[in-house]
């Protein structure tokens, strides 16, 4: 066991930083006699040891979270339910814009409001989905990769939504409001769009980078 003189100093040195924990030590020590100097030299081991030690620990965990994140990686698509009233432009939006994934990850699309998702295979940019004059959806189907869940209900086409307990407020279905989880097993870069019309031409899209997973450790 330290001495609690030890545990003292590091929580002093903690509180601010501990570079600058030391060299108010260093000053201290000019001031004291041999033997208090040899005893500061100690805690000031002491203390370097732990902050190295809670270092490792820290970078390690990070490290491994990141790790994890990377596997399984949830994405805002619709920015809230507070945000999703018609017209307004501050949910049509998919976050973050640049989703990163390994291979044979999963991607969550957390939807928020009346969008669907829609993710094209690997070649398809933003400037190739040829965007209709009128209508309430894109619909283009060329190199898809998923079709995401209808918000207006279905499949079939035509079935309504799930009802809600108020009758004003259809945002609040779970036919809108929903997870839909979709796999990325081979490696590129895949544009994913929100197929309502609107949403799109207001920049709601967003790439998912799907990286080759070359690690042999786990
Ligand atoms: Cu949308």
């Amino acid at each position: 066991m330290p001495p609690d003189g030890v545990l003292w100093a590091f929580v002093g040195a903690a509180v601010s930083s501990p570079q600058r924990g030391l060299e108010t030590m260093s000053l201290m020590s000019l001031q004291t006699s041999d033997a208090e100097e040899d005893q500061m030299k100690r805690w000031t081991l002491s203390i370097m040891g732990v902050v190295t030690f809670v270092g490792i620990g820290l970078t390690a965990s990070s490290a491994m979270a990141d790790h994890d994140d990377r596997l399984s990686v949830s994405v805002a698509f619709g920015r809230g339910l507070n945000t999703a009233q018609p017209g307004n432009s501050v949910n049509h939006v998919a976050l973050p814009k640049k989703i990163k994934v390994k291979e044979g990850g999963v991607v969550h699309f957390l939807v928020a409001g009346f969008h669907q998702v829609f993710v094209y295979k690997p070649g398809t940019r933003p400037q190739d989905i040829a965007v209709p004059a009128a209508g309430t959806f894109i619909d283009n189907l060329d190199n898809l990769f998923y079709l995401g869940i209808n918000p207006a209900g279905g499949p079939p086409p035509g079935t309504p939504p799930t009802p809600t307990l108020d009758p004003t407020r259809d945002d609040r279905s779970n036919a809108m409001n929903r997870v839909e989880s979709v796999a990325f097993t081979e490696p590129g870069t895949y544009l994913v769009i929100c197929n309502v019309r609107g949403h799109f031409n207001d920049g709601m899209f967003a790439v998912v980078k799907v990286k080759e997973d070359k690690d042999d450790d786990d």
